[in-house]
């Protein structure tokens, strides 16, 4: 970027000594010639970081789609709340989502998931189910998520793909403290030998950080393209949540309504649509509130997005069984 003194840009912008000054009285000043122009300098384009809108997001339907959540029931008797796993990178923000999803529907800042500030190790190790408050004490709205120990990079130090299978058939109960070097034994005390339909996981989301996306190992890759084949074998459906939208791209963390113009984010979603085998239309990116003091409605709608599809996929699963 060009940043031009302005008496030099006047005075023709040369700066050669000037001459030294004539003794006799100046005659009457003569106009100076104008001053060329500065040679004409193409523009340097803005990097594209911003492209034509690749979603649609109603961003004033914030209000109805929070309805559509705080009013949803199962239909299926058997199930009296969708059983949500999360599973992902270690930092990717699992615990974060879930704090962000209470947030969202308390209309205030909340931090009950336990989050981590350095994402290096692995920060939830214990598997523990969290339920959100309606209002009421003692009243819950009818989805639960299951927050388990993050996918690590390098192979052993994550937890076990097998954990997650368990998982996903029910098979592990809360208090559970993972272990990266072997999978749940069945005669452990958490072992679950004969889990109810609400004891097994009816959706699953893959929490992917979409500032170190590119970032992750084919060791991670090949974790989360396991459990996603072991999901769709039994039948469940899987959600990607693309989190830290706002640190992968910087249009976006000056506003976020620009997620669906970013290059960057749609880039991103594309690649992980082809590694992991999944629609793009099934990838959520989001921002989860992590320092803001107060929740915003352009957050809240991502988040909300995010959360019925999740409502409608875990729905027609129970429903499925059901029928
Ligand atoms: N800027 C930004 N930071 C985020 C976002 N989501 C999470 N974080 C931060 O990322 C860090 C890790 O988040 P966690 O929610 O603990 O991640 P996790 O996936 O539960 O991590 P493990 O339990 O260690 O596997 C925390 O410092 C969060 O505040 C996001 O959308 N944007
Ligand atoms: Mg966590």
């Amino acid at each position: 970027m060009l940043s031009y003194c302005p008496f030099s840009a006047m005075g023709g912008g040369e700066s050669k000594p000037a001459p030294a000054p004539a003794p006799a009285p100046a005659p009457a000043r003569v106009p100076a010639p104008a001053s060329a122009p500065p040679p004409a300098r193409a523009p340097v384009p803005p990097p594209k970081t911003l492209i034509k809108e690749w979603r649609k997001i109603q961003w004033s339907q914030k209000e109805e789609d929070l309805q559509f959540v705080k009013d949803y029931q199962p239909h299926n008797k058997d199930v009296k709340q969708l059983r949500v796993l999360l599973h992902g990178s270690t930092g990717a923000g699992k615990s974060s989502f879930i704090n962000s999803v209470d947030s969202v529907l308390r209309g205030r800042i909340t931090g009950r998931a336990l989050t981590d500030t350095n994402s290096s190790k692995t920060f939830t190790m214990k598997r523990r189910t969290f339920k959100i408050n309606k209002g009421g004490p003692g009243t819950f709205y009818p989805f639960v998520f299951t927050d388990i120990m993050g996918i690590e990079g390098l192979e052993k130090q994550g937890i076990c793909v097998e954990d997650i299978k368990l998982d996903m058939k029910g098979h592990i109960k809360d208090g559970y403290n993972f272990n990266p070097y072997s999978e749940i034994s069945e005669n452990d005390p958490n072992y679950n030998k004969s889990p109810t339909l609400e004891d097994k996981v009816h959706v699953l989301v893959c929490i992917i950080d979409a500032s170190k996306a590119s970032l992750l190992s084919n060791e991670s890759k090949n974790k989360m393209r396991e459990v996603r084949l072991a999901a769709s074998r039994l039948g469940i459906p899987e959600v990607v949540v693309l989190t830290k939208i706002d640190e992968a791209c910087p249009e976006v963390r000056s506003d976020v309504k620009n997620v669906c113009k970013s290059k960057y984010i749609k880039e991103t979603m594309d690649k992980i649509s082809v590694d992991l085998g999944l629609q793009p239309n099934c990838i959520f990116p989001v921002k989860n509130y992590n320092t803001e003091m107060e929740t915003n409605d352009g957050v809240d709608t991502l988040i909300l997005s995010a959360m019925k599809r999740i409502i409608d996929f875990g729905e027609d699963f129970v429903n499925e069984l059901q029928a």
